[in-house]
């Protein structure tokens, strides 16, 4: 009795409430990369908080991993793991306490243990591509006629002229669009000497004042109310727009374009490793995996849950590849160092060169 008595107490203590509210995982994910209700359905069946934010670019992500940013788990795509690995910034994962990774699609985890070996430091979640989604009525008609699958439409200065009436949009993803440009210039952008890719940024130039917006994030909505007629895109972002009833296709270029899968990892100064292990696990069901994936439109890793999504998502284009798809893309590599460092400076011209509406 008096034990009960004293256990009462220190509940009421300060401290013991501090405590019970620690019991929070922290997640730092991709914008418009879950379903609410999985974030809301793991709270109120463990009674953990989820403190949510978000990213919408590869250099915000490593900045948070820079600045040891304290979150439980984080979203790195594949070619951001062997610096995060080299670095020490990841957790080698106990795949004891992750007994659903058996759903995982042996394929993709065999893509990306090209990256992490033995697949140790972080578990697949979505995957897809960057290619064009093409407002087809909007497009056609500032064109004048049908649209080259092509980077052509964007890099090529006299096409992209025709569209930027209608509004031509590019990710704020540097390594992602320059892996294109170059392939669009028969080129591979692995190996790429500095030099290079200061040449290449020639065409950058030559195409900003055709360019309405340089972004990840707002070009959704834009592509959603068919503000944007061609858009540099990530795969479910496009088909997004499309099932918001926009006339919108994704498109992958037939130079070839890169293909990422986006990874759970949890860093090394995670506060609560054992809350992000139950909070990936849960993701790792193939019900929720499905639920994900019927949200954004991208493709999960999970190969069990298949049978969750409706025979119509299964077979999209975009979330199921097709043969023209499979062959045009490849997996984006991990950049060389000085060809990071030599994009990364282009790239901060390129976002700040004004457009004529600024001039
Ligand atoms: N709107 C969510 C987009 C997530 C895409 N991740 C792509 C990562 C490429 N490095």
């Amino acid at each position: 009795m008096h034990r009960l008595l004293a256990c009462l107490l220190i509940a009421l203590l300060p401290g013991f409430v501090v405590a019970a509210d620690e019991n929070v995982l922290r997640i730092y994910n991709w914008n418009d990369y879950i379903a609410p209700e999985v974030l809301t359905n793991f709270e109120n069946e463990t009674g953990i908080k989820i403190v949510y934010d978000t990213f919408s670019t590869d250099e915000e992500l490593s900045k948070a991993f820079d600045d040891n940013a304290p979150y439980d788990i984080m979203v790195p795509s594949h070619d951001s793991l062997p610096r995060l690995i080299k670095e020490g910034k990841l957790t080698s994962l106990d795949k004891a306490k992750l007994p659903n990774a058996v759903n995982l699609d042996s394929q993709v985890l065999s893509k990306l243990s090209a990256f992490d070996p033995q697949n140790i430091h972080a578990m697949p979640y979505l995957w897809g591509a960057v290619g064009l989604a093409i407002n087809t009525p909007k497009a056609e008609s500032a064109f004048g006629g049908p649209l080259p699958e092509s980077w052509s439409v964007v890099f090529d200065p006299e096409q992209s002229a025709k569209l930027a009436s209608c509004g031509i949009s590019i990710l704020d993803a540097s390594a992602e669009v320059f892996d294109g440009l170059m392939n669009y210039k028969g080129r591979s952008i692995s190996h790429t000497p500095p030099r290079r890719i200061k040449s290449a940024a020639k065409t950058l130039f030559a195409i900003r004042p055709n360019i309405r917006q340089i972004d990840s994030e707002e070009y959704i909505e834009a592509l959603n109310t068919g503000d944007l007629c061609v858009a540099v895109a990530w795969t479910g972002d496009a088909l997004v727009a499309a099932d918001e009833g926009q006339p919108v296709v994704f498109v992958v270029p037939e130079e070839g374009a890169p293909m990422f899968i986006d990874t759970l990892v949890i860093p090394t100064n995670a506060a609560r490793p054992d809350l992000a292990y139950r909070f990936i696990n849960y993701l790792l069901k193939p019900e929720v995996a499905a639920q994900i994936t019927t949200e954004t439109l991208y493709p999960n890793a999970n190969a069990a849950a298949d049978q969750f999504l409706s025979a119509e998502l299964r077979n999209m284009p975009g979330i199921k590849l097709d043969k023209q798809m499979r062959r045009r893309l490849t997996m984006m590599p991990t950049l060389q160092d000085d060809t990071q460092e030599a994009i990364d400076a282009v790239w901060a011209e390129f976002i700040e060169a004004p457009t004529p509406e600024a001039l």
